[in-house]
């Protein structure tokens, strides 16, 4: 099974600054511990960040007969992106929100999700373990 990791705008900073907000593991962390999941779970996995929304819906758009399962943390974009929404519900590949931060306890303008309605599912506040869940679920996906 193949899973695409998208990694929204500003995440490259994780671990260099704010380390009080988003932890001190960096995305290379993230993506380290991801790919060793993926070797236990036997699922493959790719994954990209980019700072730029055009960048983000043709990394969804290219998801298309490789991916099986997309899991995205879209950042500030989650909060403003008709076009990563309409991506993702374009694609028809089944897709997982994740946030390290709560953002439910967080400000008004973080608690609405324009990706969340066509997500199957959000998984937010657990640093980078939110990631890590999700891989868990998705590649159950694969499972018949
Ligand atoms: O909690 C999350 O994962 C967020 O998606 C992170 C986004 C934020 O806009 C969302 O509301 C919630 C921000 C990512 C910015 O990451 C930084 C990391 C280090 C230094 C500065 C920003």
């Amino acid at each position: 099974m193949n899973i695409l990791v998208i990694h929204g705008p500003n995440l490259n900073l994780l671990g260099k600054r704010e380390p009080g907000v988003y932890g001190a593991t960096t995305l290379e962390g993230i993506n380290d511990a991801l790919e060793q999941d993926a070797l236990e779970l036997g699922v493959s996995l790719r994954s990209y960040q980019s700072n730029s929304e055009g960048d983000l819906v043709s990394a969804i758009h290219d998801a298309r007969g490789w991916a099986e399962a997309i899991i995205i943390n879209p950042a500030a974009y989650t909060h403003t992106s008709v076009a990563i929404r309409d991506a993702i519900a374009g694609v028809g590949i089944p897709a997982i929100e994740v946030h390290l931060s709560n953002v439910h306890a967080r400000e008004p303008f973080r608690q609405h999700s324009y990706i969340a309605p066509v997500a199957q599912g959000t998984i937010a506040g657990f640093g980078a373990e939110s990631y890590r869940l999700a891989l868990r679920v998705a590649s159950q996906w694969g499972v018949s």
